[in-house]
């Protein structure tokens, strides 16, 4: 009997969303990156969130162009809060003035990039959904305005998303964490929801941060990506004078939750957003082997890091 030789199974690759407010810290540049760098993810399609949502959609588009994936559509979404009535200045901890993106100078003008569609991120990334019901994975990496405009404007539309990816809230130090902060009310209303969520916290980002070999290893970079990499932590230094600090990889983390989750150490439980004055905008959490939420409790920083580091090198 003639033997047949068996082929490797290729797994399929995993549909993701991202959901960002690129622009500000480098870490979404470097998630998107991440996202392009592995074939075991298929990008669907990014919407942006939080402020210039036009301007942060153009420079996810910059990154995709250099990578000739300019046909993964980029959704400009929500720019204000779920309860902003139009303002950015209602939170309660003071003002907070919006200055243009730091790495807005990084995307490349509009007439080089595809013309931004005219339907919205919340119905772009809900038909999407409707369309391959239990297949796309969203994974959010800014405050959650669009995932709880999508939800509340179809709430059945959770039993169609397998899990949603979340970096946002922090369970060991009592502090509120920026992308909770910026929209508690769609925060809560995301974790109150059916929908499973895996969360990366700030703690688990802090913990992973980028070395100054390594950083130097990006700035010596001469590839496309490496230039355009180097350019945005070096606008986004200079936006931030003072604190001069090395990237954390607190949105490419939860990029890395699809990619090898044994990295992680995990908790089961409910997660909640508090609104009590002293606790403003504080995520809680309940072990409950039962819950819909897992949270990050530890991370195998120095693999992951160098591993999530390479790959986006090698883009
Ligand atoms: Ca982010």
């Amino acid at each position: 009997m003639k033997k047949t030789a068996s082929k490797p199974i290729t797994p399929v690759p995993q549909s993701v969303w991202l959901d960002t407010d690129i622009g500000d810290d480098t870490d979404d540049i470097f998630a998107l990156a991440l996202i392009l760098a592995s074939p075991e993810l298929n990008l669907t399609g990014v919407s942006t969130v939080f402020g210039e949502t036009d301007a942060r959609a153009r420079l996810a588009q910059t990154l995709l162009k250099l990578h000739a994936r300019d046909n993964v559509p980029v959704f400009a979404g929500c720019g204000h809060p779920l309860l902003g009535n139009g303002r950015m200045d209602i939170l309660p901890n003071g003002p907070m003035v919006r200055e243009p993106i730091a790495q807005g100078a990084c995307a490349l003008p509009k007439y080089k990039l595809p013309t931004l569609p005219k339907t919205h991120a919340v119905e772009a990334m809900a038909r999407l959904i409707r369309s391959n019901p239990g297949q796309m994975i969203p994974v959010a990496i800014g405050p959650l305005t669009n995932i709880a405009t999508l939800i509340l404007e179809d709430p059945k539309i959770v039993k169609k998303i397998p899990r949603l990816v979340v970096m946002g809230g922090e369970f060991k130090k009592c502090m509120w964490e920026w992308n909770i902060h910026c929209d508690p009310q769609s925060a809560a209303c995301v974790v109150e929801s059916d929908l499973p969520i895996d969360f990366i916290p700030w703690a688990i980002g802090m913990t992973c941060t980028v070395s100054t070999v390594q950083l130097n290893q990006l700035f010596a970079s001469r590839t496309r990506t490496g230039r355009l990499l180097t350019r945005a932590v070096k606008l986004w230094r200079k936006a931030k004078p003072r604190l001069h600090h090395m990237p954390h990889l607190f949105d490419p983390m939860a990029v890395a939750v699809l990619l090898h989750p044994e990295w992680f150490e995990w908790q089961r439980g409910r997660v909640s957003v508090s609104f009590a004055p002293a606790s403003f905008a504080h995520t809680q959490f309940t072990p409950d082997p039962q819950g819909p939420h897992r949270i990050a409790r530890q991370v195998k920083k120095s693999v992951a890091v160098r591993t999530v580091w390479d790959r986006i090198l090698a883009l």
